[in-house]
């Protein structure tokens, strides 16, 4: 495991880790439309809610669109010389697609100075870290909403694993469990390691603290406690308010660092976190997420 120091040194540049995201940007790449699970806040017809704004539908590339996209980017004089990052998170899980692996092993070669960063369910991670400690990976999300399978199953509707779809306090039990196994396997190889939680009000409160406590232990480096956007099975939830997120990311501050700055980004965000701009048409049009 990477020691605090080093830790800090690795994240200097990237804006989610703590790396001033007032200068730095990230580029997400929307290469990974499949998913292996169904978190009930997914409605599947938008970006991975995990990492990603539901109700924004991206445009799929290939993974030789991405790298086209990519150069077309770092050329730009405005955006490129704040790309930073380079984020898969979407709009499926990352680790259920193998053109994330394509992808990642086209910019490595093309563009080895950009970090790469990708966010995911964690169900495939245990057997995935490997893979993509070889490809470089730089930075890792892992979504963990509960500990408890028994909350897990209120929030996962089904989980399908090696071909076998598991539903309940089963299903969630098997993605709790490789969730945290790839979390200490990343910790290990001393990969950067943020753990982002959805808060759903009333099914996972209590979650959160062991959740942190946890994942500080297996090596985890931040965490981000995003409020759900009601969508699907929890359309009719109440949101946190903002002085409840407030509350509750400084009730575990002292067990983990909190990033507090979290957009909620498309899965083919381009720029700094909260002003993405658009890159593809006629000169480079901005606007707010
Ligand atoms: Fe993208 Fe995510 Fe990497 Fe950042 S976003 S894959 S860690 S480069 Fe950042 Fe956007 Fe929040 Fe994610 S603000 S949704 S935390
Ligand atoms: Fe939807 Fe993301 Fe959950 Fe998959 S991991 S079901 S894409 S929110």
């Amino acid at each position: 495991m990477a020691s605090a120091c080093e830790m800090k040194n690795k994240i200097q540049g990237h804006p989610c880790f703590g790396g001033n995201h007032h200068k730095n940007g990230r580029m997400h790449l929307a290469v990974a439309p499949r998913c292996n699970i169904k978190c009930g806040y997914c409605t599947r017809k938008h970006d991975c809610a995990n990492e990603s704004r539901p109700g924004v539908t991206s445009r799929l590339l290939t993974p030789q669109e991405a790298i086209v996209k990519v150069r077309e980017v770092m050329a730009s004089p405005v955006v490129g010389p704040i790309i930073k990052v380079i984020g898969i998170a979407g709009p499926g899980d990352p680790l259920a697609n193998e053109e994330t692996f394509e992808t990642f092993e086209l910019i490595k070669k093309e563009f080895p100075h950009l970090m790469l960063c990708m966010s995911t369910n964690g169900l495939l991670l245990p057997e995935s870290i490997d893979r993509l400690y070889k490809l470089g990976l730089h930075s890792l999300t892992v979504t963990i909403n509960a500990v408890d399978p028994k909350v897990g199953a209120r929030i996962y509707r089904d989980v399908v694993y090696h071909g076998r779809r598991y539903s309940g306090v089963e299903g969630a039990d098997i993605l709790i469990a490789n969730q945290l196994e790839g979390l200490r396997l990343a910790g290990e190889l001393g990969l950067t390691i943020k753990v982002n939680s959805v808060l759903v009000p009333g099914v996972n409160d209590d979650q959160i603290p062991l959740i942190a406590a946890r994942v500080k232990k297996l090596g985890a480096f931040v965490m981000n406690i995003m409020p759900i956007i009601p969508e699907a099975d929890f359309a009719n939830i109440e949101p946190p308010s903002e002085g409840r997120m407030a509350e509750i990311r400084r009730a575990n501050e002292d067990i983990i660092g909190q990033f507090a700055h979290c957009k909620q980004c498309r899965a083919d965000a381009i720029g700094l976190i909260g002003q993405d701009v658009t890159i593809g048409e006629p000169g480079c049009a901005v606007s707010s997420t």
